[in-house]
This record gives structure tokens, C-alpha cells and sequence, in this order.
């Protein structure tokens, strides 16, 4: 190996190395000021709106609700990367990568800015870039340190500058990535923190819920509880960083096609009569099987009664929701001035909404896929016509409308299982299955490719929510079965076993698993 060719190569080194450092270091000071604005999240922020919905979806699919994870750990080596070609145009052209380096460096901080973010945000990048370059520098300099008998052939990589520089490199590297880990996940702990300190205080509902019947949840091992703990619930949002919202300021604006403009505060909608009710929550992206899907007891103001205060005129059709953070949601007017338990919810399972879920208000919709109706950190609602505005998902190939689809899924067996059974040589399958509003009639189960067989089903809580069902096989031969379901609604709907992907109104099909009977 030349000397150049080697000299080429610690100078990408060195890249990396001012990279994974700049990111480390800018998380660390992100984390020290409580801003956020460390440069990975700032650029994600500014990738999710850009990237295709297939791939923000398939994201949503592969890594479930840990994709904010997966996009910054992209990031991070996307950077590093850019790094290593930096890094390689420094071997021949120093300033020119010292200017480069700086110039994606400062990058997130012209980002914040010029998305209204205050001065203080700006400084994580300035700050990391400042470590960032320094390090490329000394990195550098290492490199070029000769050695004892550089003058000679010996240019083994043992020569002193040599090994500092791969120590130096190693080191950072690993504290690099570190800081990154640490205040990532710092944040996390904090935001969760954050949500469970309620500075809401909140009224006794004017209405409860109904007591939950004693028939509504099944003893079955490993089937999914009736009410999803608040920690367990699904979430799904374009948000690499949840909006902090302060309740004593928040308001919300209810605008457009209407007689009475007007704006409430946190106060006065706590002041109102508050009604609680049990609705299951669904995604749209949620694939046939998945868990994308939770049932909770939310707090709040039926939106029916706040749209009766501004007055809807004639010809509006929509109801156009959006968040602190840019998301909207265009719902049909109908499906908020009938009568289901359409919410402007301030609580979840009997505390403040988290932060992750939507603190202080967002909008619970029984019977529509969230996209279309569950608008996290709501400020604003806007009385419309679906002729006249687009919201987030429709504006990226999803459908305007958003009903939710009879659906069913099994929980027992596990995937793979292997069962024995029980007494009397009976195996139990059992499982959830939900048509939000409409309610579940029905759920069948088949083993194999024989007969559909009715399942036992739990008493139904409220239209709203899901079901749980169990269903006893006997006689079932050892070696390996496939068990299905299928759901069917108290329409009549049946849960159609075509496969069909999520874009643009859900995915279908039925869902299967394999077990063995030993
Ligand atoms: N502000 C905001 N609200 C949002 C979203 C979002 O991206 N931003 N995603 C919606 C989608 S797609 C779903 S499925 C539900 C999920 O609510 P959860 O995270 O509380 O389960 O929130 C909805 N509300
Ligand atoms: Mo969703």
C-alpha cells in the first residue's frame, strides 16, 4: 500500500470519526438545555414530509412504533457517510472538506431557523460542529505525524502519530455513538416522565363510563387485556419529537364554515360537563395481524357539542383538524354531529393524556381509522368542504374517507407454538376482533381448510371497543395446523379474506397462524 493510498484512508477515518462526534456532542448539549434540536432529530423532522409514503409507511410496518429510532440510527450513519467522502476529498484538499464539514455541521441549525425555531435551538450544531471540526483537525494532524523512518520504507501504521491516531479515532468513535444513545434515550425517559406528571387537574366526569361487565374479558392466557395500559398503547405520528405544549396556554380555534368563530381555552373546557368513554383506537397502517390497534377510557367534551356552539352553515362537509406540529385530519361533519362519542379528549385511563398520546387535547373519533379523525395536540378545527382542503395523508396518497373495517386478529397460540392438549384433547385459540361502532356479531375460526366454527365471544363492552373471543378444538391430529378467523359485524359485513395492502383504506385478509399439536 502507497502512502498516499493510506493517507487517503485515514483521512476518511478521521471524517467519520468529526461526524459521529459532531453528532454525539450536539446531542449532549441538546440534552443540557433541554432543547429540541439535536441535529439528528432536526433532520429527520425535515426528511419525514419529504420521503415517499411507502417508505414512511413500510417504516411504520418493519420497525413498528420503534421507527423514530430506526430513522435517527439512519441518520447517524447517513452523516457518517457524507463523513467519509469529506473525509476523502480532505486527503487531497483540506480546506476545502474543513468547509464542507462545517457547511452540513451548520446545517440543521439554518433548518431551525428558518422553521421559526428560537436562537438557543441553533446551538447543539454550532456547538457539535465546533467538536466536530476540532477533532477532524487533530485527527488530521495525527496522520500526517511522522514517524521514526518515514524518511526510510518503514511506514508501518505502528509509527506513534500513527497509533494515537487509531486510539484517538477508536475512542471517540465509541463516545461519539455513546452520547448519541444516552441522549436519545434521555429524552425518551424524560418525555415519559413528562407524561406521567400531570399538571392537569381534572374533573369528575359528568358522565362515566359503564362499569365494565364482569363477561367482557375472557381467561385466557396470553390474550390481550380488554383495556390497553396507557404504557402498552400503540403510537403513531409523523412527530420525531412530540410537541411540549403547555396547558395553561393551549387553545383551541374552531374556525371556518360556521356562525360563531371561537376559540376555548384548557380552563373552560375543563369547566365543561366531560363524558368518558371506552373507544378502541386503529391505525390504518396496521397490518392484517398487528397490533396497531388499543382500546382506552378517554376524558372529554363531545365534539358534537363544541361544533353545535359554532354552528356549522349549510354546504360544509368536513371538519379539517390540525395539531401543534403541522398534522391535520379531515372528518367527515356528519360523523362528528351525530350522536357516537366523538371526544376532544383531555385524559387516558383515568390521567392526562402523555405527551406521546397527545397532551393536553386531542381528538377521539369511534368508527375512523386515526389518520382521519384522532388528531394529537389539537389546536385547531376548521369547519369545511372536502372539495376545498386536503389533509396530511390524503394530500400523500391515503383516502379522504377512513372507516374502519371489520377486522380480526389471534393471539393463542403464539406464532410456532407448540400446544398440548388440554383435557378431554381440547386446544384453545382465541384472539380480538373489532368494527368500531358498527360492533362485532360474530367470529369464526377454522383449523386447516375445514369448517368455519363459531367462537365464544366476550360480552361487548360498548359498539365502540373490541372484542375478545375464544374457540375450543377437538380432535386435532399431532404435527402442524393452521388456524384462521374471520369477523363479521352486526351489519352483516363480512371480514373478507382478500389480501390487499394498507395504502390506500386498510389492509385485508385473514389472519393465520401455525401451531403444533404434540
Ligand atoms: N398531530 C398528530 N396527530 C396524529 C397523528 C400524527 O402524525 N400527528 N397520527 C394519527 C394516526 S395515523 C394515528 S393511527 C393516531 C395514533 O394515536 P396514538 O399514537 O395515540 O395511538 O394518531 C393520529 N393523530
Ligand atoms: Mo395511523
Amino acid at each position: 500500500m502507497t502512502e498516499s493510498i493510506r493517507r487517503t484512508r485515514l483521512s476518511v477515518i478521521a471524517g467519520i470519526v468529526a461526524t459521529l462526534i459532531y453528532f454525539g456532542a450536539a446531542e449532549l448539549i441538546a440534552r443540557s438545555l433541554d432543547v429540541a434540536s439535536a441535529p439528528a432529530l432536526v433532520i429527520g423532522q425535515a426528511l419525514i414530509p419529504l420521503m415517499p409514503t411507502v417508505l414512511i409507511k413500510s417504516a411504520i410496518a418493519v420497525f413498528g412504533t420503534h421507527d423514530k429510532l430506526a430513522l435517527v440510527i439512519t441518520i447517524v450513519a447517513g452523516g457518517a457517510g457524507l463523513g467519509a467522502i469529506i473525509g476523502w476529498i480532505g486527503a487531497q484538499r483540506r480546506g476545502l472538506a474543513l468547509v464542507l464539514l462545517i457547511g452540513f455541521g451548520l446545517l440543521p441549525a439554518v433548518v431551525g431557523l428558518s422553521s421559526g425555531a428560537g436562537l438557543v435551538a441553533t446551538l447543539p450544531s454550532l456547538g457539535g460542529i465546533a467538536v466536530g471540526a476540532a477533532v477532524f483537525l487533530v485527527l488530521l494532524h495525527l496522520a500526517d505525524a511522522p514517524g521514526p523512518g518515514t524518511d526510510t520504507q518503514d511506514q508501518s501504521p505502528a509509527q506513534p502519530g500513527r497509533r494515537a491516531f487509531f486510539g484517538l479515532a477508536a475512542g471517540l468513535s465509541v463516545v461519539g455513538i455513546a452520547a448519541v444513545a444516552a441522549g436519545q434515550s434521555a429524552a425518551t425517559l424524560a418525555r415519559s416522565a413528562a407524561g406521567t406528571v400531570t399538571k392537569l387537574v381534572l374533573p369528575r366526569p359528568a358522565a362515566s363510563a359503564p362499569e365494565i361487565p364482569t363477561g367482557a374479558e375472557l381467561d385466557v392466557p396470553g390474550l390481550t387485556p380488554l383495556v390497553t395500559e396507557t404504557s402498552d398503547f400503540y403510537r403513531i405520528d409523523t412527530a420525531l419529537f412530540p410537541p411540549s405544549i403547555d396547558a395553561g396556554t393551549w387553545m383551541l380555534r374552531v374556525h371556518g364554515m360556521v356562525e360563531h368563530e371561537f376559540t376555548i381555552t384548557m380552563a373552560e373546557l375543563l369547566d365543561l360537563p366531560l363524558q368518558e368513554h371506552y373507544v378502541s383506537l386503529a391505525c390504518v397502517s396496521n397490518e392484517v395481524g398487528g397490533d396497531l390497534v388499543g382500546n382506552a377510557k378517554w376524558l372529554g367534551y363531545p365534539i358534537r357539542d363544541l361544533l353545535a356552539r359554532a354552528k356549522p352553515l349549510s354546504g360544509a362537509d368536513m371538519v379539517l383538524s390540525g395539531s401543534d406540529d403541522g398534522f391535520t385530519a379531515s372528518t367527515p361533519l356528519e360523523v362528528l354531529t351525530d350522536d357516537r362519542a366523538a371526544l376532544l379528549a383531555v385524559a387516558m385511563n383515568g390521567h392526562a393524556l402523555p405527551r406521546d398520546h397527545g397532551y393536553p387535547a386531542r381528538l377521539v373519533v369511534p368508527g375512523l381509522y386515526g389518520y382521519v379523525s384522532a388528531t394529537k395536540w389539537v389546536t385547531d378545527i376548521e369547519v369545511t368542504k372536502f372539495a376545498d382542503k386536503e389533509a396530511y395523508w390524503t394530500t400523500r396518497g391515503w383516502s379522504t374517507h377512513g372507516p374502519v373495517l371489520v377486522a380480526s386478529r389471534i393471539d393463542v397460540p403464539r406464532p410456532g407454538a407448540t400446544v398440548s392438549p388440554k383435557s378431554g384433547d381440547r386446544v384453545v385459540t382465541a384472539g380480538m376482533a373489532w368494527a368500531q361502532h358498527t360492533g362485532i356479531e360474530k367470529v369464526q375460526v377454522r383449523i386447516d381448510n375445514g369448517d368455519w366454527a363459531e367462537a365464544e365471544l366476550s360480552e361487548e363492552l360498548t359498539a365502540d371497543t373490541w372484542r375478545q373471543w375464544r374457540c375450543e378444538h377437538t380432535g386435532l391430529s399431532t404435527g402442524t395446523h393452521t388456524v384462521s378467523v374471520r369477523a363479521i359485524d352486526q351489519e352483516g359485513n363480512v371480514q373478507t379474506s382478500e389480501r390487499r395492502p394498507a395504502i390506500p383504506g386498510a389492509a385485508t385478509g385473514l389472519h393465520e397462524r401455525q401451531f403444533t399439536v404434540e
